[in-house]
């Protein structure tokens, strides 16, 4: 070995050495970059979680989108099929749910006690616009019948229209109103502090563009537009910008064969949340114990949930829609201009998504 060759090993030695430091350094600097919270997750990355290269922490530490859940939960079961995939979804943060039309304390209880399944009593829960004349308690008093509303851990508004407002105008960020009933609430709001539409952005599951009810060629007034038509020409003429699941893309999504037993059959405790309200509404609707051994009922609210989320599996479309004093949403280019999904491009795929995080 002569001097040359020793003078060589110790610079190779040292090219190594560096080589490492650096390598260390890069290898921290990364790091520290995929966890800068609030980074943003792509649409592709979120509706595909589940494959997603990102790690539960890095999911965790996407960008969340503020959401506010109105919903007339207790009339039909869709809507607690939606709250159970609003509750799975990690994309939202959900700052309050609001209780639309009838006896919205009663309806309350069913929030609560859905919340309290889902370890997430951090979330408050606003009593809205109560009415009366529309007579005491919901189809799914019987999940409910022992559960007091007192009880429960986190904060009650009684005024969840106010609740809603000031939720919306203390944000720093904008926040995403998903409503999936009736809109006494939101007209209210819209009312009282008109400045809610210039900060907050409007997804809902209302009206029927150019199908009706389970896919037929004709539109129908739906139901959540129809029942309360003045509130719905009021927020859909709103500043704010919509978006909306009509009959056209929501009224066709049902659970049937392995997709609806792989959710009757979950051990997630939403999931059995979901079905226990089930067996109790279809009791309270007169139908047979096989029809919720067998598939869902039509669950057009979880497609409000989806919108929140994505856009990538419905084609839509920005049409002038009116509501009309007879409560049907038709199209005329005179009116705001609202984000329709018109059509299913994978109606499969959302169903996989659906059964998915309610199942995971
Ligand atoms: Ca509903």
């Amino acid at each position: 070995m002569n001097g040359d060759e020793i003078l060589t090993n110790a610079q190779f030695r040292g090219f190594v050495f560096s080589l490492m430091v650096l390598g260390t350094l890069a290898f921290f600097l990364a790091m520290s970059c995929s966890c800068v919270p609030n980074k943003s997750c792509s649409s592709r990355e979120i509706l595909h979680q589940s494959k997603s290269r990102l790690s539960p922490k890095d999911r965790s530490l996407c960008k969340k989108i503020p959401v506010i859940f109105d919903t007339d939960i207790g009339d039909d079961i869709d809507d607690t099929w939606a709250l159970g995939l609003l509750l799975q979804s990690p994309e939202l943060d959900v700052k309050l749910i609001t209780t639309e039309v009838g006896d919205t304390s009663a309806k309350a209880k069913i929030v609560a006690k859905f919340l309290e399944v889902a370890g997430r009593t951090d979330i408050p829960v606003g009593i809205g616009l109560p009415h009366p004349d529309k007579g005491k308690g919901h189809n799914q008093d019987e999940w409910v019948r022992d559960y007091k509303l007192s009880a429960y851990p986190g904060t009650i508004y009684q005024d969840g229209v106010q609740a809603l407002i000031d939720t919306i105008m203390n944000s720093p960020e904008q926040i995403t109103v998903i409503a999936v009933g009736p809109l006494p609430n939101i007209a209210a709001a819209l009312q009282r502090e008109p400045r809610i539409a210039e900060k907050a952005k409007f997804v809902g599951m209302h009206g029927s563009v150019r199908r009706g009810y389970e896919g037929r060629a004709e539109i129908d007034k739906e139901y959540n537009v129809v029942t309360f038509v003045k509130d719905a020409q009021e927020v859909f003429t709103a500043g704010w910008d919509m978006t909306i699941t009509p009959l056209d893309t929501c009224g066709i999504v049902k659970l049937k064969g392995a997709k609806y037993k792989k959710v009757l059959e979950s051990k997630n405790p939403l999931a059995r949340a979901i079905i226990e309200n089930y067996r109790v509404w279809a009791k309270s609707q007169g139908m047979e114990r096989t029809e919720v051994d067998t598939a869902s009922s039509t669950l057009y609210d979880t497609v409000a949930i989806y919108l929140a989320v994505s856009t990538e599996l419905v084609n839509m479309e920005k049409l002038g829609i009116r509501v009309t004093d007879d409560g049907y949403t038709i199209i005329d280019n005179k009116a705001k201009t609202i984000n329709c999904a018109m059509e299913w491009k994978d109606l499969n795929a959302f169903e996989d998504f659906l059964v998915g995080r309610l199942t995971k």
